[in-house]
């Protein structure tokens, strides 16, 4: 597909995620078990559940089930994040949100890169979890100096891909054979490098600061450290990971399984350790390792309002003040009870997530609507509520595409190990984050919030196109 001959963007998205797809997949075997694992486990809810089958036949296209929904990566530089940034824009993902991982203890803040716009994320919804480093949270300065003289020395992107970058910003896109190119060099970012740029030392002063830091700033770039499948049925796919393998974290992150499934619930296998060469500054490597490549599967609900989110945080928060999940999982199922009897407060309809105002949610015309809307229309007195009483319009929520903090954190933590290092504690620091950035990620709400009051003005100009023109000129 192209438009003035460029490749669209939404397609060198979906060649770039292919492409991460295949590398980590190879990187990491144990990602590709949880792949098959995955597959098989939609291919059989999809056949125990035709209807399902059929309406994502409709909405999702059933090939696609499967597909990396996100990664993530974490960045040393406010240079790199501000480059990452114009490299995902050719790719058609923009920053959404930002996030404050202090608040749980982890020296990062961060954004999502994502589509934006609905046929976009339609086309491939393929987002990347990015996080910056926060250096000034190494309470050791002369360390500090250190991590911050090793990340100015780096260079993350090849040049390649920079001249192509440059090239896609001047002419406006990229033509098919740049835009292969473009994928392929890109792709070397994020891949894994078993010899560190540190000192075997270095690593460990690093790590004993926070094993974050010493994540980012002992190599050369910032490997992807998870890629993320959609599973249908995420309950199954945590209980079946043992069987095939690999180890489950103690808990599925987010809210409990629900009738009419909200925002985001995520799981992910424990980080493997793997096989690190520190140089010794003389020609000789020192045999290590380190603990960073994960692989996660999520699945997607409904996406609330602040009033919804609000209440969300609210029973979260007293779900785990009752019980904290220990990351052994020694206590995982008395956790998840007590989280689904904490959330029978949250409604569990549409109809009364829409009343509330709790769910953004998609209208469009009903069969009746449609056939009102093609004889001429009809009255409309009252507002969207009048039209849905009428049988002239539905709703279905619209799905969350960002991520939740609390569970972000339980995901770093869970990967992180024990002795991951002290938590730091600090304030957010949106602005700092901006200024690397570059640029001011998009609000979520606003985003949900348009996409819904966009629905809605369309069903009101089918069902009454005249009176519409006549108000509007
Ligand atoms: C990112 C963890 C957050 C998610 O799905 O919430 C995340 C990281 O470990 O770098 O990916
Ligand atoms: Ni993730």
């Amino acid at each position: 597909m192209s438009q003035n001959g460029f490749v669209t963007t939404s397609d060198l998205r979906a060649r770039f995620c292919a492409a991460m797809s295949r590398m980590y997949r190879n990187e990491v075997p144990a990602y590709a078990t949880l792949v098959e694992l995955v597959g098989d486990i939609n291919a059989a809810r999809l056949e125990r559940d035709p209807a399902l089958a059929s309406e994502l036949t409709a909405t999702d296209g059933v090939e696609r089930i499967s597909a990396e929904r996100h990664g993530a990566i974490r960045l040393g530089t406010a240079g790199e994040l501000a480059t990452m940034r114009r490299i995902f824009a050719v790719m058609g993902m923009y920053p959404v949100g930002y996030y404050d991982l202090t608040a749980a203890g982890i020296p990062v803040h961060s954004t999502a890169f994502r589509p934006i716009d609905p046929t976009a994320l339609a086309a491939n919804p393929f987002r990347v979890f990015t996080s910056l480093l926060r250096l000034d949270l190494i309470a050791d300065a002369d360390l500090r100096a250190e991590a911050e003289a090793i990340l100015a020395q780096r260079r993350i992107f090849t040049d390649e891909a920079l001249q192509l970058l440059e090239q896609a910003e001047r002419e406006g896109g990229l033509g098919e054979g740049h835009a292969a190119a473009f994928i392929a060099a890109v792709l070397e970012t994020f891949r894994w490098h078993p010899r560190a740029c540190v000192d075997r030392e270095t690593y460990r002063r690093l790590h004993d600061a926070h094993r974050l830091i010493a994540d980012v700033v002992s190599f050369r770039g910032p490997h992807i450290n998870h890629l993320t499948p959609r599973t249908l049925d995420i309950d199954a796919a945590q209980a079946a990971m043992p069987e095939r393998g690999i180890t489950p974290k103690a808990v599925v992150e987010g809210p409990p399984q629900r009738r009419c499934p909200i925002l985001l619930r995520q799981t992910s296998f424990k980080a493997l350790e793997e096989p690190v060469a520190f140089p010794d500054g003389q020609g000789d490597v020192a045999e290590g390792h380190h603990t960073a490549r994960f692989g996660e599967i999520e699945q997607r609900g409904a996406a609330l309002t602040p009033k919804g989110r609000a209440r969300y945080d609210e029973l979260l928060a007293a779900a785990r003040a009752g019980v904290t999940p220990a990351a052994d999982g020694s206590n995982a199922q008395t956790y998840m009870d007590h989280l689904e009897h904490t959330f029978a407060d949250f409604p569990d309809d549409h109809a009364t997530l829409r009343a509330e105002g709790l769910a953004y949610f998609h209208y469009s015309l009903t069969e009746d609507g449609e056939a009102a809307a093609a004889t001429g229309g009809v009255e409309i007195e009252g507002g969207v509520d009048d039209l849905i009483d009428r049988g002239l319009v539905r709703f279905d929520p619209i799905v969350y595409e960002d991520f939740l903090p609390v569970s972000a954190a339980g995901i770093f933590q869970s990967n992180l190990g024990d002795g991951a290092g002290p938590a730091v504690t600090a304030a957010a620091n949106r602005a700092a984050f901006e200024a690397a950035l570059g640029a001011t990620p998009a609000d979520e709400f606003a985003l949900y919030a348009e996409r819904e009051a966009t629905s809605i003005g369309n069903c009101q100009d089918r069902l009454q196109p005249v009176a519409r023109q006549i108000g509007s000129a």
